[in-house]
């Protein structure tokens, strides 16, 4: 299910910038290396589109990237890609092919070759999300079993290296695999998604002000304190309804999964009910 953005302009005077994720709001922390990486998931047996974030660190500009990925068919069956929320639905790549296999994903990705050339680059920064790969879960997973979405360089199972383009040059990122953990659907949490506190669907100025009336103004306690835990640090703060806003107004970086699928917490610090 897709929730719908409903984005509240205007109300704080903000101005809707058109910044990639990432990109200027992620260049001022700790600054980046060159990775590709995926985040680790907790899924249930028969869950459908459980979204991944491929997200991109990158010290150089790049012009394009190369990912493969394999996985256990027994595990994970590739159902689906999306731009929708990353950064490639602001950098629209004239070339964008992506190969869902049983085995395998493998992803190419330059974002201009056709003249006139317009410099589309994506700039230095951290974890701005590329895409995202959608996956469903078999019915017959094991509960309690673990498995990887391994991103390798594996010339034997595909030609498609894991690879920055930057100018004419390729840069070898450090490649970060997922792990994915299969859970008990009896014992696991409502699913949620990050950043929609109060679970109507949308992500809006409704969700900061529920945060904040709960941290500062005595409200009570949203039902998912998870969701309102945006960048999953195991902690609800103004760090939290910044990261929230920025997200809203000036195109910041995503909520961490589950997003913008419904999905279980990858890791089970805060109650959702
Ligand atoms: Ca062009
Ligand atoms: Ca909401
Ligand atoms: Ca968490």
């Amino acid at each position: 299910m897709k929730p719908k953005f409903g984005i509240v302009l205007g109300v704080l005077g903000a101005t809707l910038l058109p910044l990639f994720e990432g990109g200027e709001s992620g260049g001022k922390e700790a600054w980046a290396v060159n990775e590709l990486s995926l985040p680790n998931q907790r899924v249930v047996p028969g869950q459908k589109a459980v979204w991944f974030p491929v997200h991109l660190s990158n010290d150089v500009p790049i012009a394009g990237f190369q990912l493969m990925a394999s996985f256990d068919p027994d595990f994970l069956t590739a159902v689906d890609h999306s731009v929708e929320f990353t950064l490639l639905s602001t950098l629209t790549p004239e070339f964008l092919d992506v190969n869902l296999r049983d085995e395998r994903v493998e992803v190419g990705c330059l974002f201009e070759f056709i003249p006139p050339i317009e410099h589309r680059l994506l700039y230095p920064g951290n974890k701005a999300t590329a895409l995202h790969l959608i996956f469903d879960v078999p019915e017959s997973a094991p509960i309690g079993a673990t498995t990887k979405l391994e991103v390798k360089n594996d010339l034997d199972l595909s030609l498609i290296l894991n690879i920055f383009t930057s100018g004419s040059q390729s840069v070898s990122p450090r490649l970060t695999s997922p792990t994915i953990t299969i859970v008990d659907p009896d014992t696991a949490s409502a699913f949620f998604t990050r950043g929609d506190v109060d679970a109507d669907g949308r992500h809006n100025l409704l969700d900061v002000i529920l945060t904040l009336n709960y941290l500062f103004q005595n409200g009570p306690e949203p039902r998912c304190l998870a969701a309102a835990d945006f960048n999953d640090e195991g902690r609800v703060g103004l760090g939290s309804v910044l990261a929230l806003m920025n997200f809203l107004f000036l195109g910041g970086r995503n909520p961490a999964v589950p997003f913008p699928g419904e999905g279980l917490d990858p890791t089970t610090d805060l109650p959702c009910d």
